[in-house]
């Protein structure tokens, strides 16, 4: 009997339970210990959570699509609950072309042009913070950071902006089983939608800012006028939510990690490694699907045509058989390889972006702050696909 010929092994576990987003490290050490592929009977999605494997099936969008929908629901079978991004669901050749207008748009260049008013607004929060002592670090840090400066840097007016977290919310939910996370975030959508759907208009953004930097690839012919408005979307579907998650992951490490917080302190210059570290660490985006395009093998085993494949990005970047010593949060760890910002082709396009946005608010703690300690009740924000906290008490105490 040959490895192909293997029975799958299957588990009837929910990875979409609050149960499970509680603690899912036990199941994630079971899902890759079991097998490089296990069938999950409760929502019929073959799992991978080993390293090797989630980064093949990353890297073959032949064998693997994104055009059926990076989520569970599956474009060829159900209709999506929203028009269907042109990065993200899409496929070559398509996707291709939109991504290389993306790439630009978001490149490192521009985004470097963009640090010192970002430094700007990371030391006023920083001194505002200071000044109150005791603060929420996800309201008040997490949250607070990113939305003073990405739906500036997009180009947004200030009106509304109170819809754009929650719009994530729902995308990020959606991505999910239908369980009431999901189902509740769509049907409370409509306001949250309506916004996005009016601010990703032309004459709704400012003349400088992203949002007009797309619209400037429909007079130079890169896209047709009515993608424009999709690709502005992607951007605030996209662009806001991960950030905080992110964000609020380093501050949950650093906060919980003294030594490391002790090490950024004596050398802020580590704050990017400190980000990236806390991206592989806590993986904000924990999971993501492709469908199989034909019958494919998995590490041995078969899998069928047209079935959804859930990608653990979380277990992969906590994989011993890739990292050392994967459940220490290390801020001197070589992270390269990583899978939070996904591999390959859809490899995040705004990495620059939220890089720059995680290491100018983490070197201005850093240099401004002597001490961050927890001082009240940490609670957890469910999410099917953010891994995050709703809250996080911290004092901070100043540096002399
Ligand atoms: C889009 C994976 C996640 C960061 C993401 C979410 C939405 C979109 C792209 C990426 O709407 O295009």
């Amino acid at each position: 009997m040959t490895s192909t010929d293997r029975q799958m092994p299957e588990l009837d576990l929910d990875p979409f339970s609050t149960d499970f987003f509680d603690d899912p490290y036990p199941t994630h050490e079971r899902l890759r210990d079991i097998a490089p592929v296990v069938w999950l009977s409760k929502w019929d999605v073959y799992a991978i959570a080993r390293y090797k494997e989630v980064h093949d099936v990353l890297h073959d969008h032949r064998n693997f699509c994104s055009s059926r929908g990076a989520g569970l629901t599956d474009f060829a079978k159900e209709k999506p609950w929203r028009p269907p991004s042109l990065i993200l669901e899409a496929d070559p050749p398509a996707h291709t072309r939109i991504r290389a207008v993306f790439d630009r748009i978001l490149s490192p260049a521009v985004v470097r042009a963009l640090r010192e008013k970002f430094t700007r607004v990371a030391e006023d929060r920083t001194d505002e913070l200071l000044a109150r002592g005791s603060v929420d670090a996800i309201r008040d840090i997490a949250e607070a950071f990113p939305l003073s400066v990405f739906p500036e840097a997009v180009g947004l007016k200030k009106e509304g902006r109170e819809h754009l977290l929650p719009y994530a919310g729902v995308v990020f939910n959606a991505f999910g089983p239908p369980n009431q996370l999901r189902q509740q975030a769509i049907e409370r959508s409509a306001p949250h939608q309506a916004y996005v759907l009016e601010q990703c208009q032309r004459e709704n953004l400012s003349t400088e800012g992203f949002g007009a930097c797309i619209y400037s690839r429909v007079e130079s012919g890169d896209i047709a006028e009515a993608e424009a408005p999709l690709l502005v979307r992607t951007l605030l579907s996209a662009g806001l939510d991960t950030t905080v998650n992110g964000l609020g992951a380093a501050l949950y490490c650093l906060a919980r990690f003294p030594d490391q917080w002790r090490l950024l302190r004596d050398d802020p210059g580590r704050a990017r490694n400190a980000f990236e570290e806390a991206i592989r660490y806590e993986s904000p985006v924990q999971t993501f699907f492709r469908t199989t395009t034909q019958e494919v093998t998995i590490g041995g085993f078969k899998v069928g045509a047209g079935k959804k494949v859930l990608m653990f990005l979380g277990a992969a970047n906590r994989d011993p058989r890739k990292w050392e010593h994967p459940d220490s949060y290390d801020i001197g760890r070589r992270t390269s390889g990583h899978v939070g910002f996904g591999s390959g082709i859809h490899m995040c396009s705004g990495q620059f972006l939220a890089r720059l946005e995680g290491e100018v608010m983490l070197s201005t703690l850093a240099k401004r702050v002597r001490a961050i300690e927890i001082s009240g009740e940490i609670k957890r924000r469910y999410n099917n696909t953010l891994r995050g906290l709703e809250s996080l008490p911290i004092t901070l105490k100043r540096a002399s």
